[in-house]
């Protein structure tokens, strides 16, 4: 096999969890040209860590600092799953259930949070059900939606940034028999492939830097490895990628120029197959690709490359030649339901209703306190402001403005999942004057995909207020 299966039992995954972290980087160096920035240099290539499975069926999952080994062979200190960095890949079926006893041994507060899965509120694992340190939480849901690869990521107010960057999230796999009867490659031939930026200080440790823009790492990691490369055999492989970014847009490419097919997003399978060359993937976002590797020389090379950042994320190596069968599906994939009578606009009314509100809080702007939460949850955008270099940021709370101006209507957009980070504004030094717009204005709904829930610390700037630098 290109690599042992990944699957375990789950006796057979907890057991070997505490002593498994970065385990997998100690041999199989290989070397490998690379031309980032345009200079040739030789990298050695770490083999690909691929995060054991788990089924979500009485799972028992932890949250706990631990050490990964990312490639270099240098441990670093991250926060982690179960041991694993990343988190253990759950996976499901359709029509199962979900009970998962989590455990905070972290010294903070957090929550599981399973991204683009259908559950209940009181499983949703939002910032408002925080699990203390030491404490616990039963999340239980059933697995109740089209096959898809969503994801689980830590979710507490104010950390989720620092958290999920540090280690805390995995792929969730579900599967249906929708899915299973195009007999897409499986087994070893279905990779999952975290992709992510990361920054590591001098001892090799992961660092997080809160930052109003999003935190921009300056290398690339897949699946927690550095410099990744995957043997593979001469057949067909079914990449299941998710950006777990804090803020980077990659854009993905074969190094060959050979295209992807692309089968799926983030809701699951596209009704036909599509051909690209490149693909855009931002933060929280999800593709289902076929790579075909048959017909390749063994010795081949093949990276898969961010044309953006000019990164080498992951090279495979045509290794053996074997193909397991299994063919690039040309019909329908899968058939997608219409929505009957979609909304396209729809128009929010928010009336401030607190006449007291202070105009300004003295915290950097991703520190702060309940005010701020508090219109952000209404989808109300803040403004920081530097008022001198040195100085600590001030935010302006539209409400305080209303206040002024008693304008009580707010233009607010439809929510795009939050994992991206707002667009970059430039901090003028001086205080950004606020100006009402004369009336609610409808905004279109985005329509490409199902949108989720905003993401607390990366929501600012997603949400258009209504109100202008003037
Ligand atoms: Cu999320």
């Amino acid at each position: 096999m290109a690599h042992d299966d990944h699957r375990l039992s789950r006796r057979g995954f907890l057991g070997v969890a505490a002593a498994s972290v970065g385990a997998a980087s100690a041999s199989g160096l290989t070397a490998s040209r690379a031309s980032a920035a345009g200079a040739s240099r030789t990298v050695l290539r770490n083999p690909l860590r691929i995060p054991l499975e788990a089924s979500p069926a009485g799972l028992t999952l932890s949250a706990a600092p631990g050490i990964a080994d990312l490639g270099s062979g240098r441990m670093s200190n991250v926060l982690a799953y179960n041991g694993f960095f990343p988190g253990p890949t759950i996976r499901a079926r359709r029509g199962d259930g979900a009970s998962v006893q989590f455990g905070n041994a972290l010294a903070e507060e957090t929550t599981v949070h399973w991204h683009g899965m259908v559950v209940p509120s009181l499983a949703d694992g939002h910032p408002q059900q925080a699990v203390a340190p030491g404490g616990s939480y039963l999340y239980q849901f059933p697995i109740a939606q089209r096959a898809c690869l969503n994801w689980y990521h830590a979710h507490p107010d104010g950390l989720t940034g620092k958290q999920v960057c540090l280690g805390l999230a995995g792929a969730f796999v579900i599967n249906d028999a929708e899915e299973a009867a195009l007999g897409l490659p499986s087994g070893s031939y279905e990779v999952p492939l975290i992709v992510r930026d990361a920054s590591v200080d001098s001892r090799g440790n992961l660092v997080y830097k809160d930052r109003t823009s999003g935190f921009l790492g300056n290398i690339p990691l897949v699946n927690g490895t550095r410099d990744a490369k995957l043997d593979v055999d001469t057949a067909l492989y079914r990449l299941r990628v998710l950006n777990g970014a804090n803020a980077r847009v990659f854009r993905l490419a074969l190094g060959n120029g050979a295209p992807f097919t692309l089968i799926g997003n983030d809701g699951g399978l596209l009704e036909t197959g599509v051909e690209a060359s490149q693909i855009v993937l931002g933060p929280a976002e999800r593709l289902d690709l076929l790579v075909d590797f048959r017909g390749l020389p063994l010795g081949t090379s093949v990276m898969l490359r961010d044309l953006d950042a000019r990164w080498d994320l992951l090279e495979f190596v045509v290794t053996r030649s074997l193909d397991a069968g299994g063919s690039i599906p040309t019909g329908t994939l899968s058939t997608i339901p219409k929505l009957a009578g979609p909304v396209r606009t729809r128009t929010l009314h928010i009336r401030r209703d607190e006449p007291d509100q202070r105009a300004c809080l003295l915290a950097p702007a991703d520190r702060l306190q309940r005010p701020v939460r508090a219109y952000r949850a209404l989808g109300v955008q803040h403004r920081r402001q530097c008022p001198a270099p040195g100085a600590r940021a001030r935010c302006l709370l539209p409400g305080a403005i209303a206040h002024r101006r008693t304008r009580p209507d707010l233009r607010v957009g439809a929510g795009l999942e939050g994992h991206r980070s707002p667009p970059r504004r430039r901090d003028s030094g001086r205080a950004h004057p606020l100006r009402w717009l004369p009336r609610p204005v409808p905004h279109a709904l985005p329509q490409a995909r199902a949108r989720g829930h905003g993401h607390d610390d990366q929501l600012r700037g997603r949400l258009t207020a209504g109100f202008a630098a003037s």
